[in-house]
């Protein structure tokens, strides 16, 4: 039976790295699906360490922070590098990541209408970096030779931003071609095409 839980809102959300990650790791996992309602009786937020979800647990070992949950699946299943060095590269792209994703959610949730525009407009600006880095290293991925959970983290920031703006990556041929390689691998493609993933809303408020 797989040690893996994944409590959060029927979303892909702060879970859709870490939900491509096990699978393309080829681990199974159980979800616990909390409502709106559920989640304002307060009962479930008294219990979690920063009073938010995703909870994710590992046998005995319960988690909070998304982040953490990706750098725990890394360590135990391989993609945080060879050496400590890669490691603190990956942990450097996987903050890169999390600064975009957090500019992503803050449009998101606070400014959708009036913002939308200007933050596709702003994109390249942030994207470069990215582009940058991958196409320096011929292996395909952030750091070495081996894919990372930076990687997966990435690859789900990509996917979300080319549904916000589908033409976001035309001018950034790594990046293009990261998003391609890693959508090809067999058990994100099962896990990209799986009801699953599809049902999910991208994020809590309908936008995207
Ligand atoms: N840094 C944390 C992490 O990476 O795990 C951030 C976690 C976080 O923002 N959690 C949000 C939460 O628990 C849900 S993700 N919010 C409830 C609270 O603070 O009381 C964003 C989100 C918003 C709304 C919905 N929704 O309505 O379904 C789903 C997800």
């Amino acid at each position: 039976m797989s040690p893996y839980t994944i409590t959060y809102f029927a979303v892909r959300g702060r879970c859709g790295a870490t939900r491509i990650m096990l699978s393309d790791q080829d681990q199974q996992w159980k979800e616990i699906v909390v409502t709106f309602d559920e989640w304002m009786k307060g009962d479930l937020k008294k219990t979690c360490v920063f009073g938010q979800l995703p909870k994710f647990e590992d046998g005995d070992l319960t988690l909070f922070q998304s982040n953490a949950v990706l750098r725990h699946l890394g360590r135990k299943h391989g993609a945080y590098g060879k050496s400590v060095c890669e490691a603190s590269r990956i942990d450097m792209m996987a903050d890169g990541v999390e600064d975009l994703r957090v500019k992503y959610l803050k449009m998101i949730y606070q400014d959708y209408d009036n913002g939308k525009e200007a933050y596709i407009k702003d994109l390249p600006n942030h994207l470069c970096y990215f582009e940058a880095v991958l196409a320096k290293n011929e292996s395909g991925f952030l750091v070495g030779d081996s894919i990372s959970f930076a990687d997966y983290s990435l690859f789900e920031v990509l996917l979300n931003h080319q549904v916000l703006s589908p033409k976001c990556l035309d001018s950034f041929p790594s990046l293009k071609k990261f998003v391609e390689t890693l959508s090809a691998r067999p058990k994100i493609k099962a896990f990209l095409n799986s009801d699953a993933y599809k049902k999910l809303p991208i994020n809590g408020n309908g936008k995207q």
